[in-house]
């Protein structure tokens, strides 16, 4: 059915004046007009899209409802990658960090800073093409999130079509969604009403809320954006500073924390943390630090990254919170690796947000520094999302019995645990090493355990459904020996363990098999290997393409890997050396365990890492895009404009004022068709 003229316009005029009213109430918290007017805009929408369905478009603000549940969340590769960022707790830091930028940049002048609040809530990005809303992700490992597209778009405050002009194409906003601590509040006393799980504090709450494969549920929770950044299309907007850049995420409709400020040098750094700090208490939503910029673009672009942070940017952290309590006993506890870590039972205790009930006492070095034992008072201290610590002991608490004749001795691990409480292996401790092992081992059911559970991980394997209370009963049951059983575990055999009900097993078989199909970087992180982490997998499996390739691989051709050393490339010897290992792996692969063949960065194509290019103008046949993609995946970086560091000025047809100023400084000005003999041959330099 066509759309009359008269009826198309009208609808147009509704979406962008509800549209209009949603910003006016949702970020500038000053509403334009009354609820009753708001809703009978909306449902004179409603009903012309229902009369006429053609009408309806993703970027309608009836489309805020949530729509039908999805299965999983879809992967979202990020048009660039999001990054994270180092932390400073102590002034000290704060001061090393901006001398480490003055001397990079040669500068003596104080720089200027752009510092904002740092929210305690989830990255995502953004992303829009010709202004519209096209997808929105986590922010995952950094490279690659989970789309939660239906679940953002039911954020009011997240325009669906941006306002004003100068977007590029496509552009990535970063930023963080969070929850107010006053939505928070009434979200959980709805929870209590209705008699369901309550929330342990807003960032669990936002979390929880925005993970949900069914959007209805996000839209009726009361979540919050704030934007913070730029990725992917940020190189195309022409700003000169980062505080530019947040004045035009402002006129284009985002939530930008009020509380921004651009400050000079180290004084105005500490000056704005100490001002944050105390009116932390009093913001609306929680913070756990501030984040200082580098302001202008082109000296962040050329201070660049190290590792995945960057050095133009660090999270000045508030100091961790406390409270204190009392230590009821001291178990061990035995990791993955079969490090052994003192854990201290504790009188519950309500800090930083939740419930503390076991804190960590790290080795039993630091077990005998602090002088913990059972019956003191002690403080306990959480940060962020790391296990709580116990700091110290209140000795004047200490009970005077104790400290005459003492109830209880100073505590040691071989006078409780003689050998490993899992599987009665020896505990070694190696001569220079802080940590003592159970050398049991696969042997040992906890070793076992959380290797499992690291296997089936959400960034490994991601097994959804195979927690830890399963990989109990499962390894104590004698089903599961090694990650390869896992692929044999059938409806049955499940539905008859406790708490396992038919549907849960049958979801789990098929999970389980869906996670036969794979990433090489997801196996090897997978597997467990010392030292290896996500982001090295991730390098591993680009840098050898297949994994007999990685598993034959010595220590110098381990250390061809960029960010692995001698001790990692060790471990990882180490790792495939082991025929326990390898007889797993062999297990795994005839359990069908595949992935598609990564392409090996290739030899010449190495020689990128460490150069940095500009592109501008119009190349003859490359998109920018795709000449960005090209030069990174070889291992290059694509700056935004150029300085010194920049090596190659790549220029198409009507170059502007970056080609004046790379011939200015001397810098090699080369086109498309050299950039691609240098993809293909290598740089010789
Ligand atoms: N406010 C704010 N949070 N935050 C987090 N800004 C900001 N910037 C970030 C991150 C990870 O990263 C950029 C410096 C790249």
């Amino acid at each position: 059915m066509s759309v009359p003229a008269a009826i198309q316009e009208r609808a147009a005029w509704l979406r962008s004046e509800i549209e209009r009213h949603n910003h006016a109430y949702y970020v500038l918290d000053a509403p334009t007009i009354p609820d009753v007017e708001y809703d009978r805009l909306f449902r004179e929408l409603q009903a012309l899209e229902h009369d006429y369905p053609a009408l309806l478009t993703a970027d309608s603000p009836t489309q805020r409802v949530g729509a039908a549940p999805l299965k999983a969340f879809p992967p979202a590769v990020h048009g660039v990658p999001m990054l994270s960022l180092n932390n400073a707790f102590e002034a000290a830091e704060v001061e090393a960090f901006d001398q480490r930028v003055r001397d990079a940049l040669g500068t003596i002048v104080a720089v200027d800073y752009a510092a904002e609040p740092k929210f305690d809530g989830l990255a995502i990005s953004l992303t829009y093409e010709d202004g519209v809303f096209v997808r929105g992700a986590t922010r995952g490992d950094g490279t690659t999130g989970e789309e939660v597209t239906p679940n953002l778009r039911t954020l009011r405050d997240i325009p669906l079509r941006l306002c004003g002009t100068g977007w590029p194409v496509r552009l990535e906003v970063r930023g963080e969604v969070l929850m107010f601590k006053a939505d928070f509040d009434r979200l959980n006393e709805k929870q209590r009403e209705r008699g369901d799980k309550l929330f342990a504090n807003p960032r669990n709450a936002a979390a929880g809320s925005l993970r949900q494969l069914d959007s209805r549920i996000t839209a009726a929770r009361p979540l919050s954006f704030f934007a913070y950044g730029v990725g992917a299309g940020g190189e195309a907007l022409d700003a000169r500073t980062h505080a530019e850049i947040l004045d035009r995420l402002v006129a284009w409709g985002f939530p930008v924390a009020a509380e921004r400020l651009v400050v000079q040098g180290v004084r105005g750094l500490l000056g704005y943390f100490e001002q944050i700090g105390q009116r932390r208490a009093s913001l609306p939503y929680d913070i756990d630090g501030v984040v200082y910029k580098v302001n202008r673009l082109d000296w962040q672009d050329a201070l660049g990254f190290v590792s995945r942070a960057p050095r133009f940017a660090i999270a000045h952290k508030f100091p961790a919170e406390e409270a204190m309590t009392t230590v009821l006993g001291i178990d061990v506890q035995v990791g993955r690796t079969g490090a052994i870590t003192p854990v201290a039972r504790l009188q519950p205790v309500f800090v930083g947000g939740v419930t503390v009930t076991n804190a960590t006492l790290h080795n039993e070095d630091e077990v005998r520094r602090k002088d913990v034992r059972v019956g003191d008072t002690v403080i306990v201290r959480r940060a962020g999302d790391v296990i709580p610590e116990v700091v110290s002991v209140v000795l004047d608490r200490r009970p005077m019995r104790d400290l005459v004749t003492p109830l209880h001795e100073p505590w040691s691990l071989l006078s409780h645990y003689p050998v490993c409480p899992e599987c009665s292996s020896a505990i070694v401790r190696g001569e220079d090493e802080a940590v003592a092992r159970c050398s049991g081992g696969l042997f040992c059911p906890a070793q076992r355990k959380q290797a499992l559970l690291h296997f089936a991980a959400r960034r490994a394997m991601d097994i959804e459904g195979l927690g830890d209370k399963l990989v109990d009963q499962l390894v104590d049951a004698g089903l599961v020996h090694t990650p390869a059983d896992l692929y044999r575990l059938d409806v049955a055999t499940l539905s008859g363990l406790e708490r396992m009900a038919e549907k849960s097993a049958t979801n789990l078989v098929a999970a389980i098999e869906k996670s036969r199909q794979t990433t090489l970087a997801r196996f090897v992180f997978a597997l467990g290997i010392r030292n290896v982490g996500e982001a090295t997998a991730r390098d591993l499996a680009r840098h050898f393409g297949d994994l007999e390739a990685l598993m034959a691989a010595n220590s110098d051709a381990l250390q061809a890997v960029p960010d692995v050393g001698p001790v990692v490339a060790a471990s990882i010897a180490a790792f495939f050396a082991e025929a326990h290992n390898r007889e797993v792996i062999a297990g795994l692969r005839a359990a069908g365990i595949s992935w598609p063949t990564v392409q090996p960065v290739a030899e010449s194509a190495q020689a990128f890492i460490g150069k940095t290019f500009v592109l501008t103008g119009t190349l003859p046949t490359l998109k920018r895009d795709d000449a960005k993609a090209m030069i990174e995946a070889a291992g290059g970086k694509v700056a935004g404009s150029v300085s010194k560091k920049t090596d190659y000025v790549v220029a198409g047809e009507e170059a502007g004022s970056k080609l004046e100023k790379a011939v200015e400084l001397g810098i090699a000005v080369i086109d498309e068709a050299a950039l691609i003999e240098l993809l293909t041959q290598g740089v010789n330099a």
